[in-house]
């Protein structure tokens, strides 16, 4: 880098509702998988931190939990984590659903001004899923959101197609402070591969399990080591259930279940590891664990 040329970064905090795209957004701007996506609300349990580098800027970009109304304890510390993540952000990027009827988005309109009150700093509104609306169904749906707030920008985006995805992040990059490079350039996240794969077993279970059985289900990796003479990684790994029958559908008919979990993820984890791994799952039923904090820290809340 030239001495006299500035270098610009900083926190891009993505919040909304659950389900909006965020953690599709996420993967999209960084052209690989680092956060798990479900077609179910409230996937994200953590802050997960992108990391996208150019010629003379780095930004940070959170994916964070969907914003909803929190009853149990679990809920209200994934509000919190997003909350947080927007106290920290130069540039907030509230991702708002093209898909909502008018009626859901009447809803939604007090929850995004609430969310926008609390933000200190520019915020941006990414219209998601537009690839879902017709073109003539598009221009109203902007003007409908502009006329929310005083945006920063509004951004008509497919975070699935990635449609619009290079405009917003011309956008976020052109109010970044000035500022150091945090990471190397070619550092995509601070995950470790640990959380990764404890998120990516998670996400099969998510993709497999129905009510409430995914939000009472959480990854703990118990050992992560290499099999040199393989050359294969060895996880094992224990999925908690809050309840012995959810234990029963976890595992499945004769095990089917968790076979069908086990292949899958391991097939994704080896995708992220560039190498074999050996994948050995084990469920365990901790009573209402959602409610109780030590393991909350423990599963990185
Ligand atoms: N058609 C369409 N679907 C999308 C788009 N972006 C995300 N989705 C889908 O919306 C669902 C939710 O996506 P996520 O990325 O998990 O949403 P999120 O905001 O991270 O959700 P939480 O983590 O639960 O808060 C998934 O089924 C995605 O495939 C988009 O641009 N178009
Ligand atoms: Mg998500």
């Amino acid at each position: 880098m030239n001495e006299i040329e500035s270098y610009y970064s900083g926190v891009v905090a993505v919040i909304g509702a659950p389900n909006a795209g965020k953690s599709t957004l996420l993967n999209r701007c960084l052209e690989q998988k680092i956060a798990i996506v479900t077609p179910l609300p409230q996937t994200t349990r953590n802050r997960i931190q992108g990391i996208l580098t150019g010629d003379n800027w780095q930004m940070l970009l959170l994916d964070t939990p969907g914003l909803h109304k929190a009853k149990e304890t679990m809920n209200k510390e994934m509000v919190r984590i997003a909350m947080e993540a927007l106290n920290e952000a130069d540039v907030a990027l509230l991702l708002a659903d093209a898909s909502y009827d008018a009626r859901r988005r009447e809803k939604r309109r007090e929850e995004y001004l609430a969310w926008i009150e609390q933000v200190r700093c520019p915020v941006v509104l990414a219209l998601n899923k537009t690839d879902l609306v017709s073109r003539e169904q598009l221009l109203p749906l902007i003007e409908w959101h502009s006329a929310l707030h005083p945006f920063a920008a509004v951004v008509p985006i497919s975070a699935l197609s990635g449609e619009g995805v290079k405009e917003l992040l011309r956008e976020l990059v052109s109010r970044l402070p000035e500022g150091p490079q945090y990471y190397p350039a070619d550092m995509p996240t601070d995950s470790t591969e640990r959380f990764i794969a404890a998120e990516l077993i998670r996400e099969k279970i998510f993709l497999r399990t129905q009510q409430e059985v995914p939000y009472s289900t959480a990854v703990l990796i118990d050992a992560f080591q290499e099999d040199a003479e393989k050359g294969q990684a060895v996880i094992h790994a224990t999925i908690l259930v809050e309840r012995d029958s959810q234990k029963g559908i976890l595992i499945g008919k004769k095990g089917a279940m968790l076979g069908s979990i086990r292949k899958s993820a391991a097939k994704e984890i080896e995708e992220m590891l560039g190498r074999k791994a050996q994948l050995h799952l084990f469920v365990k039923v901790r009573k209402d664990w959602t409610e109780n904090t030590q393991i909350l820290r423990e599963l990185g809340m």
